[in-house]
C-alpha cells in the first residue's frame, strides 16, 4: 500500500479549522486534524512545504516509521508548529489503518476500558449570578463535571468569559486584542465564586477551573489552599510549565488537584511534572501533542505515577480531533475526563461525525476509523479568515501570560 496524495483544507465554519487528508494507492484515505489557533497557516506550510513531499510513496501502514521520520528525522524537533503537523499525519494513518482493518479506532488501541466518557463542559458569566445560571444551564443539561469561569469584579474581561452574550472564542481579532489583568482582583474573588457555586449546587457537581497560566507558584499555592473546601475536580495551568520545577512549591501548599498540559507537544514538556507527581491531569491531546502514537506513551508513562488523563477540548480542535479523542479515552485505562466545547451547527456543518453525546458522556461510533470526515465542497464555502488569540497586561501596563 502507498500512499500517493496528501491535501491540506483550510476552513473557517464559525472558526478556522485546518484539515489533513492522506490518499493511498487502494483508494482508502485517513483524516487528521492540523489546527493550531492563531498560527493555522504555519501548520498548512509546515505540512504542504515539508511533510507532503516526504510522505509520497510511503506505506501507510507503517505509522511508527513515519512517526519516527517526521520526529527524528526533522532535527528541528519539538515545537507546536511541527508536532501539530506531525499528529495531523498520525492520526490519518490511524485513521486508515484502522478502515483497512475494517475496526472502530479504538479496537486497534486494546478495546474499551468503559462503557462511556465523562466529559465537563464549559460554564462563565460576567458575574457570579450569570455564571451560577451558567452552572445549573449544565447541570440541566446532564454534565456531571463542570468548568467554572466568571468576570473578576474591577476588570472589563477576562479569559474564558464570553463577551455580550456571543459564544466563547479566544481567537477574537485579525490582530491579538489586549485584555487588562490584575491577580490581586482575581484570588481575592475567586474563593467567593466557588463558594456561591456550591452553596448553590452542593457537593455532588464536579468543578474545575482553568487559571490560564496567571500566577505565580506561590499565588497558585494560594489558591489551591483556599480553594480546598470547594473540592474541585482540578485547578488547570496554574502557572506557565516551562519551569517544571514550579509545580512543586504548589504541590506542597495544597492537596486541590493540579491539570496542565494542553500548550504541551512532547511528552518532555511533562516528564518531571508526572514522574515527581506534581499534577494529577496531564492535559495534552492529539492534535498538538503527536497524535496518538505519542499520546499513548505519554499516558502510559503518566500511569505509572497515578496522573491522569483529561484532554484538552475546546473548540479550536476540530471535530477530527474531538473523534480520534473518543476512541482514545474510550481505550485509555488511565483516563480522568475529556473537555467538551460544544461546536456549533456551522462548525459541525462541514464534518461527519458518528460520536454520541448524552447528557454529559460520549461514546465513540463503531465505524471503522475514527469515524470523522470533511465535507471538502462544503469547506469551500468558508474561507480562512486570520484570527489570533489576544495578549494580556497587567493594569501597569507589563506584558502577561494571557
Ligand atoms: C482553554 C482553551 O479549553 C481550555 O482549557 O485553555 O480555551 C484555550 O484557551 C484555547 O484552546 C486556546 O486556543
Ligand atoms: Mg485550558
Amino acid at each position: 500500500m502507498k500512499i500517493i496524495d496528501a491535501k491540506v483544507i483550510v476552513c473557517s465554519p464559525g472558526r478556522n479549522f485546518v484539515t489533513l487528508k492522506v490518499m493511498t494507492d487502494e483508494g482508502v484515505y485517513g483524516v487528521g486534524d492540523a489546527t493550531l489557533n492563531g498560527r493555522e497557516l504555519s501548520v498548512v506550510s509546515y505540512l504542504e512545504d515539508h511533510i507532503i513531499p516526504v510522505l509520497i510513496g510511503k506505506d501507510p501502514q507503517r505509522i511508527e516509521d513515519i512517526w519516527q521520520f517526521l520526529y527524528r528525522g526533522a532535527y528541528w524537533r519539538r515545537g507546536p508548529v511541527g508536532m501539530t503537523a506531525l499528529a495531523a499525519v498520525d492520526i490519518a494513518l490511524w485513521d486508515i489503518k484502522a478502515k483497512i482493518a475494517n475496526l472502530p479506532l479504538y479496537q486497534l488501541l486494546g478495546g474499551r476500558s468503559r462503557d462511556r466518557i465523562m466529559t465537563y463542559t464549559h460554564a462563565d458569566g460576567v458575574c457570579i449570578e450569570s455564571t451560577l445560571d451558567a452552572v445549573g444551564k449544565a447541570i440541566d443539561a446532564g454534565y456531571q463535571a463542570v468548568r467554572v469561569q466568571s468576570g473578576i469584579p474591577g476588570l472589563a474581561s477576562t479569559y474564558g468569559v464570553a463577551k455580550d452574550g456571543r459564544k466563547y472564542e479566544p481567537a477574537d481579532a485579525d490582530l491579538p486584542s489586549e485584555s487588562v489583568w490584575s491577580t490581586h482582583k482575581y484570588l481575592n474573588f475567586m474563593p467567593k465564586l466557588f463558594d456561591a457555586v456550591r452553596s448553590q449546587y452542593g457537593d455532588d457537581i464536579h468543578l474545575l477551573h482553568d487559571v490560564h497560566h496567571r500566577l505565580t507558584p506561590i499565588e497558585a499555592a494560594r489558591l489551591g489552599k483556599e480553594l480546598e473546601p470547594y473540592h474541585l475536580f482540578w485547578m488547570e495551568d496554574a502557572v506557565v510549565a516551562e519551569n517544571q520545577e514550579s509545580f512543586r512549591l504548589i504541590r506542597e501548599h495544597t492537596t486541590t488537584p493540579l491539570a496542565v498540559g494542553e500548550v504541551f507537544n512532547s511528552i518532555h514538556d511533562c516528564r518531571s511534572l508526572i514522574q515527581e507527581q506534581y499534577i494529577d491531569y496531564i492535559r495534552s491531546t492529539l492534535v498538538h501533542a503527536g497524535g496518538i502514537t505519542q499520546m499513548r506513551r505519554l499516558a502510559d508513562f503518566a500511569s505509572l505515577y497515578h496522573v491522569k488523563t483529561g484532554f484538552h477540548g475546546a473548540t479550536d480542535l476540530s471535530p477530527v480531533c474531538m473523534g480520534a479523542a473518543m476512541h482514545f479515552d474510550y481505550w485509555v485505562p488511565n483516563f480522568g475526563i475529556q473537555e467538551h466545547m460544544p461546536y456549533t451547527r456551522e462548525m459541525e456543518s462541514v464534518f461527519s461525525f458518528d460520536y454520541k453525546f448524552e447528557r454529559g458522556f460520549f461514546t465513540p461510533g463503531e465505524s471503522a476509523g475514527h469515524g470523522v470526515d470533511i465535507d471538502e465542497s462544503l469547506a469551500k464555502k468558508y474561507p480562512y479568515k486570520r484570527a489570533m488569540l489576544p495578549v494580556n497586561r497587567l493594569e501597569d501596563g507589563t506584558l502577561w501570560n494571557w
